[in-house]
C-alpha cells in the first residue's frame, strides 16, 4: 500500500476494490464447494456411519460422511457395531465378509455393459483391476438402500477403496444439494478412466499461468512444509472424482527429479493417497543429460534408456502407486526428440517402457509446433502442428502412451474448433487438455464459467470413419477400443482461495463432474455447484446460473468473437486487448486482418489446408464459407468486412455489435448479482460485486480497444453511429493540465483515442468544466493502475472532494495499456453547467496516476460538455 494511510471513501456508492482475498483462515475444501452448510434432513437419512474397511480412502470417506452430516444436520458419527438406521461403507470383499449371503444391489443383474462387475460371483472370479489401476469398473460405485436390513439402511458399496468415497461423494453432494437420494438407490461409474488435473507450479512457488497466489505445493526450490492444504486440495479433486494430480510445471525443472526432491515428492503423494488421488510429475526429457551426467538424451540410446529405469524405479520405492509422467517436448523451446530425428512416440515409448511394469503412464502432450514460423508464408499455420506431426506416427506409441491433445488446435482461446486429432489417432489412447485458470479468458477477473466451452467440444461429432464419434466417446476409448483416455485440466490452484475469486471454483467444479459423466449439463453442474457453494434458494440458483452460463458467450463477444480468438496480448500478460501482437511474428496466433478483410484462411483450395485434416465430413463443412458457423468463420476463413454472416449482417458490424453486447452483458452480471443482497454471505457479495464491477469496466476497455481498431483498420462505420463516438466522455488530453503530460499509450487501441495523461511530478491534476445539463449522474474515472506502485487519484466537484482511491489492484503490465486500464464509478453524482471536475493524481513509485479520461453517464448523455 505504499506505505500510506488510506483515506476513507467519502462516497460510499464507490465500489469497493481492490479484489481482497477473504480467506484469512487455513486453507480448506470447505472454502469452495465442501461447506456442508445446515439444511434441513430429509426423512430416512441415518445419521450413524458404518464403515466395513481400514484402508486410508475409506477412513477418509467415513471422516468426511461424519463431517458432511454434523454439517448439514447438526448429527453424525461412527458407530463400527451399528447396522440398522446407518450408513455402511464399503468395498464388495467387505460386504461379502460382513454379510453371509450378501449381493451387490440385492442381486440385482442389471449392471453398466462396461463394467465388468462379477460382485455377486465367487472371489476368485471377479475382476481382477487393471495393471495401472485407472479403469471405470475400479472407480464405480453404488448407493442401495438395504431391505433386508431396514429401510433406513443405506450402503455405499464399491469394487475398491475409491469407488467408496466416489460412492460417498456422491451421496453428500446430493445431501447438500438439497437433494433426496433416490430410495431404489443408484449406480455410477466414470466415463474416463484418466480424470487429471495438471498444476503447473514451479519449485520456486511461483505458478505458470496462475492467478491464486503462490503454490501450495513448492516454495523456495522444495516442497513445501506444510502441506495440509494439499491434502484439502486432494479432498477436493476426490469429492468430484479426479483420480490423478501432476504437481509441477510441463515446462519442467529437471532437478525435481533428484534423490533429494523424490523424497519430498513423497511426501506429497502421502498428503494425496488418503482421498484416492495419485501423484503425477512432469519430467524434461532432456533430464538423462542435464541432471543424470549422459552425454546424450536420445531416447533411443541404450544408457538413456537404462537411466530412466533407474528413475522410475527409485520412484516407485518411494511413491508405490506413482502416477506417471507428463511430457512437453519439442515445444515453446523445451527440448525433445526432434534433436535427435526422433519422433514422440520414441519419446513416449522410452518413458512408457519404464513405467509399464510399475502400472504407470505415460501423458505425452500434442502441443508440439514451432514458435518461429514466417508470417509471410501464407501456407504457415500452427493450427495444423499436432495433426501434422502425430498423425503421421499413429499407432506407434505403446499401450500406457496416452496423447494428450488441447482440446482446440491453437492454445485455450475464447473459442476454437475441436483438435483435428481427436479423430486423427484412432490407435492411441487420448485425453483432452482444457485450462480451469483462465489463461486467455479473464485470469480469473472476469467471470467466465468455462464447462460450455469444454461441453461444446466434447460433444462434437468428429465423423471419424462417417460415423458418429463425439469427441467424449473417443476419449472415452468407446470410438476406437482404446482402454485409457480422459480429460485433463490445467488447474492453476494457489493459495489465494484455491482460485482467488469465488466463482472461478465452479470451473474446478465443472471439470471434475465432467470429466466424470461427459454427459451432465453444464446448467445442470453450474445449480449443483451454486446449491452447494452458495445457497439452495431458489432465487439465488437460477441467478447465479444463469451468470454462469452466459459468461462465456459475453467474454467471447467483447474479446473475440466470430473465431477470430482472443484478441490480447500475445507475447506477453495475454490478458487486456493488444490486437496486433498476434500478427507479424513466429507464434502463430494470427487472424490476419487488413484493411479489406480479416481471418486466417484454412482452407485446403485456396489456404493453409487445415480444414482438411478433418474427417471428410467435417472437413467439407469447414472449407466452405456457405456451411462453417459463424463463430468460427474467421478462424477458417478470410473474408471481406461487408461479407454477410448467415443472420445477413457484415462482419464489422457484428465485430462492432458483439462488443457493445458482451460489454452489456457484463454490467449486467452487476446487476444481477445486486439482486441477491441479503440471500447470500454479505462478505461473498462484497467480494464477487468487486469483481464484476472491474469486470464490467474492463469489458468496456475491450469493447472500445477493438471497435476502434476495426473502424480504424476498415473505415467502415458503426450502423449504430457508437464506435468511435463516447458522448459523455471527457478527455484527459484534453483537460487542463497541471503537471500531467499527454502520453502515447501503446497499443493505442488501449486508451481512448489513444492518449492518455502521465504524472511525473509529485502531483497532478486534470479539470474539466462540465457543460452538460443539470441532474445527477455516474461518474466513471479511467485510469492506468500500474504495478510496482500504489498511486492515489482523488475525484473533486467544485473542489469537493468526491472519492479518493489508491491504485492497488494487481494487475498485469509494467506501463499502461490495456492489462491495467480500470474503471471506477462515483454514482448519483449532483452537477449543473459550469461546474468543475477535477482529478489530482499522486504517482507512486512506478505507478505515474496516469488517467485515460473520465465519462458521465446517465442523462447527460448527449453532446455538450465544455472541455479546456
Ligand atoms: C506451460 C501456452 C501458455 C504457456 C504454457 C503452454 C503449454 O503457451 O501460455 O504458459 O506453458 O501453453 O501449454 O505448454
Amino acid at each position: 500500500m505504499g506505505g500510506k494511510a488510506r483515506t476513507v471513501f467519502q462516497n460510499l456508492a464507490l465500489a469497493a476494490f481492490p479484489l481482497l482475498a477473504l480467506n484469512a483462515a487455513a486453507q480448506a475444501g470447505d472454502q469452495a464447494w465442501l461447506q456442508y452448510r445446515p439444511s434441513t434432513m430429509p426423512p430416512n437419512i441415518p445419521t450413524r456411519v458404518v464403515r466395513l474397511g481400514d484402508s486410508q480412502v475409506e477412513k477418509s470417506a467415513a471422516a468426511e460422511l461424519v463431517r458432511g452430516l454434523q454439517g448439514l444436520y447438526g448429527k453424525g458419527e461412527e458407530d463400527a457395531k451399528a447396522d440398522r438406521h446407518s450408513i455402511v461403507l464399503g468395498t464388495f470383499a467387505e460386504f461379502h465378509k460382513r454379510y453371509a449371503g450378501w449381493k451387490a444391489f440385492g442381486g440385482e443383474p442389471e449392471m453398466y455393459p462396461e463394467v465388468i462387475w462379477e460382485a455377486n460371483a465367487p472371489l476368485d472370479r471377479r475382476h481382477q483391476p487393471m495393471k495401472n489401476n485407472f479403469g471405470r469398473a475400479e472407480d464405480a460405485f453404488a448407493i442401495a438402500h438395504d431391505t433386508g436390513l431396514g429401510t433406513q439402511t443405506i450402503f455405499v458399496e464399491a469394487p475398491t477403496d475409491r469407488g467408496v468415497l466416489y460412492g460417498t461423494f456422491a451421496l453428500l453432494r446430493m445431501l447438500a444439494s438439497g437433494e433426496k437420494p433416490p430410495q431404489k438407490g443408484f449406480r455410477d461409474h466414470p466415463a474416463l478412466p484418466i480424470r487429471w488435473v495438471d498444476d503447473w507450479d514451479n519449485p520456486d512457488g511461483s505458478i505458470e499461468r496462475g492467478y491464486a497466489g503462490r503454490s501450495i505445493f513448492f516454495e523456495g526450490g522444495n516442497v513445501r512444509t506444510d502441506l495440509a492444504p494439499v491434502g484439502e486440495y486432494a479432498r477436493l479433486l476426490a469429492s468430484v472424482g479426479i483420480n490423478g494430480c501432476n504437481l509441477n510445471n510441463v515446462n519442467a525443472a529437471p532437478h525435481l527429479l533428484d534423490s533429494d526432491h523424490l523424497k519430498q515428492l513423497a511426501r506429497v503423494a502421502d498428503a494425496m493417497r488418503p482421498w484416492g488421488v495419485r501423484l503425477a510429475m512432469s519430467v524434461a526429457i532432456a533430464s538423462p543429460q542435464t541432471i543424470g551426467g549422459l552425454s546424450t538424451f536420445d531416447p533411443l540410446d541404450p544408457d538413456v534408456k537404462a537411466w530412466w529405469a533407474a528413475k522410475v524405479a527409485e520412484i516407485y520405492t518411494l511413491i508405490p502407486d506413482f502416477a506417471g509422467f507428463t511430457v512437453k517436448a519439442d515445444s515453446e523451446g523445451q527440448p525433445g526428440p526432434a534433436s535427435y530425428g526422433r519422433t514422440p512416440a520414441d519419446a513416449a515409448n522410452l518413458l512408457a517402457a519404464a513405467l509399464e511394469k510399475h502400472g504407470g503412464v505415460v501423458l505425452y502432450r500434442a502441443f508440439v509446433y514451432n514458435h518461429h514460423a514466417d508470417w509471410n508464408d501464407p501456407k504457415a499455420d500452427r493450427a495444423r502442428a499436432a495433426y501434422d506431426i502425430f498423425h503421421p506416427i499413429e499407432g506407434a506409441f505403446a499401450p500406457n502412451v496416452i496423447v494428450q491433445t488441447k482440446e482446440g488446435p491453437i492454445d485455450f482461446q475464447a473459442r476454437e474448433p475441436a483438435s483435428p486429432l481427436f479423430a486423427g489417432l484412432q490407435h492411441t489412447s487420448q485425453a483432452m487438455e482444457v485450462q480451469i485458470t483462465q489463461e486467455y479468458t479473464g485470469q480469473q477477473r472476469h467471470l467466465v464459467y468455462l464447462a460450455p466451452m469444454w461441453k461444446q467440444v466434447l460433444d462434437f461429432d468428429m465423423r471419424a470413419d462417417v460415423k458418429p464419434s463425439p469427441v467424449k466417446e473417443i476419449l472415452a476409448g468407446r470410438t476406437f477400443h482404446r482402454p485409457l483416455g480422459g480429460m485433463v485440466g490445467v488447474s492453476g490452484i494457489g493459495r489465494d482461495s484455491w482460485l482467488g475469486s469465488p466463482l472461478a471454483l465452479a470451473n474446478l467444479y465443472a471439470f471434475g463432474r465432467l470429466a466424470w459423466n461427459p454427459d451432465i449439463s453444464p446448467e445442470e453442474i453450474a445449480a449443483g455447484w451454486v446449491r452447494q457453494t452458495i445457497s439452495t434458494d431458489p432465487q439465488v440458483v437460477s441467478t447465479v446460473v444463469k451468470m454462469l452460463i452466459q459468461s462465456w458467450p459475453a467474454y467471447e463477444n467483447y474479446t473475440g468473437p466470430l473465431g477470430m480468438q482472443t484478441l490480447t496480448d500475445i507475447t506477453g500478460s495475454h490478458y487486456g486487448p493488444n490486437i496486433e501482437s498476434s500478427e507479424n511474428n513466429g507464434w502463430g496466433q494470427w487472424h490476419r486482418a487488413d484493411h479489406q478483410g480479416v481471418g486466417m484462411d484454412r482452407t485446403v483450395a485456396t489456404g493453409t489446408g487445415y480444414a482438411g485434416q478433418y474427417a471428410p465430413e467435417v472437413a467439407k463443412m469447414y472449407e466452405s464459407l456457405a456451411t462453417t458457423p459463424d463463430n468460427l468463420l474467421l478462424f477458417f476463413h478470410h473474408v471481406p468486412y461487408t461479407y454477410k454472416l448467415h443472420t445477413g449482417k457484415t462482419v464489422i458490424q457484428y465485430i462492432y455489435d458483439s462488443h457493445y453486447e458482451g460489454a452489456a452483458q457484463a454490467a449486467q452480471f452487476v446487476k444481477d448479482w445486486s439482486t441477491l443482497k441479503g440471500r447470500v454471505d454479505d462478505r461473498l457479495y462484497a467480494d464477487v460485486l468487486a469483481r464484476l464491477e472491474y469486470q464490467a469496466g474492463h469489458a468496456i476497455v475491450w469493447r472500445d480497444a477493438i471497435v476502434q481498431y476495426f473502424l480504424r483498420l476498415s473505415g467502415i462505420a458503426d450502423d449504430q453511429g457508437r464506435a468511435g463516438h463516447y458522448p459523455g466522455r471527457l478527455e484527459a488530453e484534453d483537460a487542463r493540465l497541471t503537471g500531467y503530460r499527454v502520453i502515447d499509450i501503446t497499443p493505442w487501441e488501449d486508451a481512448s483515442g489513444g492518449k492518455a495523461v502521465s504524472c511525473d511530478k509529485e502531483a497532478c491534476s486534470a479539470e474539466w468544466i462540465y457543460s452538460g445539463p443539470a441532474g445527477r449522474f455516474d461518474l466513471a474515472v479511467q485510469y492506468f493502475d500500474l504495478q510496482g506502485g500504489t498511486a492515489q487519484f482523488t475525484l473533486k466537484v467544485n473542489g469537493q472532494q468526491i472519492a479518493t482511491w489508491f491504485a492497488d489492484a494487481t494487475l498485469p503490465s509494467k506501463r499502461p495499456d490495456g492489462d491495467n486500464s480500470t474503471r471506477r464509478i462515483a454514482r448519483g453524482i449532483e452537477l449543473k453547467p459550469g461546474d468543475t471536475l477535477r482529478i489530482e493524481g499522486i504517482p507512486d513509485n512506478a505507478d505515474p496516476a496516469a488517467l485515460d479520461y473520465i465519462e458521465i453517464t446517465g442523462a447527460a448523455r448527449s453532446p455538450g460538455f465544455a472541455e479546456y
